[in-house]
């Protein structure tokens, strides 16, 4: 242990404790900005600066030493934090009012806690970029303060590399290399860049005005889906507590936003599995382009399309549940409701960016018609239930709409990284098996491990060796393990989001002082694991709305109409 002064009060910490750390352990908040647990400790801001004998030192990036005297308020610190955040605001585009993170910007709330009330120094600004090019994600250099949180993550999580500093001295930006646009570089829409961000740099593409003008239109019919994820966050944009399950009430807010049916992906999650399951029962039988790879998350779909596109063939062919779900309401559904499907607009509710590029991708159309032609983000459906002025926490809970609005557990767990290989197992053993079996909970392949393998034995007698990785980074690994020959898998799972879709790049923002002391990954999964277990149903193909699907349209899984509607295939 090493011992330690921190403003005259003696304690001790275990050796390689940060100042930061230590003196948060103590109950002190000393303010940080650049920092981001895990990702970003360069200490490059100063804004966490303390007094250690004479000098000002990063408290983020300083381990505590032995004998150390570290004082954390006095006029030279507080001083000197100001001047720091002073000289940020001197080249920072203020529009608060106007800002997509007002109220939300951590650099805003620095500036209150500081008490600046005026701008010292106003001198030459950052290079004006707006790179709106990209379907997924604006960047906007002139509200960028070059902390480079978004430059590790890319990076360090998701082994990406998309963003970095470029250019020199004054003049230094942070985009990709050569200041190219986002869209024209190998950047996988995953949006981890966003929520890392403390300010308004980096935000999703906007659709709200778009949909507005599509349920105001009379001949439109608009129908809209939720992700199973949006349920476990979407209360935390009103005040509720992190990981609030809020389904009922979402779908009460949609119906009141006007929308005309309000259904859901979970139902097209239990679809995938019937159609997954199969192609893997199949690829195991045939030997066949193992290991199956899901193909659910568009962030990882585009990681393989750029890094590793001779494996292409082993992603499973399954459009992701959202897109199935929408070829289905403009194929089935308007038959059942005689409904021109030209005249229905299907809008996502999604917990990710990437979900935007993937359904603007042309393969996922059917006769000039997109599946899907709108996604929002959590946050965005946040925005426009609060511009109607719905009182969302006191609103009642209402069900969704049939026939896509009845789900098993297995469709909601694919929020979580490894939802989607528990639901599998939960459908593949039984249908192997020939009969019920009592197992439902499948806990070898849940937590937050980065990596997760699991030795399955499935019940005719094979064995398989299933991997989960979730992040972009812990991908990499997994396909460098199978390129060199070191592992063998027969089924893989990936979200490109570290948690899986829970903490998608579309979900409310968590702030970097918040996530020093708390998994909201697993705040948010807790919700998701909850709302499994209050399934009666927690099997796929126990789910009464597919049997019927599959009966009135489908045929059975893996069928030549399931092919033209549910299935796909990838681009090099
Ligand atoms: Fe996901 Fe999905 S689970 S990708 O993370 O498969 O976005 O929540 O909607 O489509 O269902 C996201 C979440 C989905 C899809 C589902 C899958
Ligand atoms: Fe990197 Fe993902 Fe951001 Fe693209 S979206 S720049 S891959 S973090
Ligand atoms: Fe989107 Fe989920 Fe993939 Fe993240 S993990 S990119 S939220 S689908």
């Amino acid at each position: 242990m090493i011992k330690f002064t921190i403003d005259g009060i003696s304690s001790e910490v275990p050796n390689g404790t940060t100042i930061l750390k230590a003196a948060r352990s103590l109950g002190k908040h000393i303010p940080t900005l650049c920092h981001l647990k895990g990702v970003n400790n360069s200490g490059s801001c100063r804004v966490c600066v303390v007094e250690v004998g004479p000098k000002l030192v990063s408290s983020c990036s300083v381990l505590v030493e032995d004998g150390m005297n570290i004082k954390t308020n006095t006029t030279k610190v507080r001083e000197a934090r100001k001047t720091v955040v002073q000289l940020i605001l001197s080249d920072h585009k203020r529009e608060c009012t106007t800002c997509i993170r007002n109220e939300g910007c951590e650099l805003q709330a620095l500036t209150s806690s500081l008490n600046i009330r005026d701008i010292e120094y106003e001198g030459k600004k950052t290079k004006a970029i707006l790179d709106s090019l990209s379907p997924s994600i604006t960047r906007d250099s002139e509200k960028c303060i070059l902390c480079g949180r978004c430059v590790n993550t890319c990076a360090k999580v998701q082994s990406v590399h998309a963003i970095g500093f470029n250019e020199r001295g004054f003049d230094t930006i942070v985009s990709p290399a050569y200041v190219k646009s986002l869209d024209d570089v190998f950047c996988t829409n995953c949006g981890q860049c966003i929520v890392a961000c403390p300010v308004g740099a980096l935000y999703e593409k906007e659709s709200i005005d778009e949909v507005w003008r599509a349920i105001s239109s009379p001949e439109k019919y608009v129908v809209v889906q939720t992700a199973p994820a949006i349920r476990s966050a979407l209360g935390e944009e009103f005040g509720m507590a992190k990981g609030t399950r809020v389904t009922g009430k979402m779908v009460a807010a949609l119906r009141r936003l006007g929308f005309d049916k309000v259904f859901d992906t979970d139902f097209t999650a239990d679809l995938t599995i019937m159609e997954e399951g199969t192609e893997l029962i199949n690829r195991l039988q045939s030997g066949e382009n193992l290991p199956l790879m899901t193909s659910c998350c568009p962030g990882w779909v585009k990681f393989i399309e750029h890094f590793y596109p001779d494996m292409l063939n082993n992603l499973s062919t399954c459009k992701s549940p959202h897109q199935m779900e929408g070829a289905l309401i403009k194929s089935y559904f308007a038959q059942k409701m005689s409904i021109d499907p030209r005249n229905i607009i299907n809008v996502s509710i999604m917990p990710c960016v990437a979900k935007k590029f993937e359904s603007a991708r042309e393969e996922l159309s059917m006769e000039a018609m997109q599946d899907v032609d709108y996604v929002l983000t959590t946050r965005e459906l946040a925005r426009m239930i609060k511009e109607v002025g719905i009182d969302f926490v006191n609103l009642p809970e209402e069900d969704f709409d049939n026939p896509f609005g009845e789900s098993t557990g297995a469709g909601v767990i694919f929020g979580v990284t490894g939802g989607v290989a528990e639901a599998a197992l939960r459908t593949v053993f039984e249908i192997l098996a020939g009969k019920e079996l009592e197992t439902v909970d499948y806990n070898i392949v849940r937590g937050m491990e980065g990596i997760r393998e699991a030795q399955i034995d499935l019940p005719n007698g094979l064995t398989i060796t299933s991997v989960v990785a979730h992040g972009l980074g812990n991908a990499r690994e997994v396909m460098e393990m199978i390129k060199s020959g070191e592992k063998e898998y027969q089924f893989i799972e990936i979200m490109a989001c570290p948690g899986g879709c829970v903490t998608g790049g579309g979900q409310p923002i968590i702030n970097a002082d918040y996530k020093m002391d708390n998994d909201i990954r697993l705040q948010r999964a807790k919700a998701i694991y909850d709302e499994d277990e209050a399934k009666v149903l927690r099997k796929s193909h126990k789910n009464p709305y597919i049997t019927r699907l599959y009966e009135e349209f489908l045929g059975e899984p893996n069928s030549e109409t399931s092919y033209k509607y549910l299935h796909t295939h990838y681009v090099k």
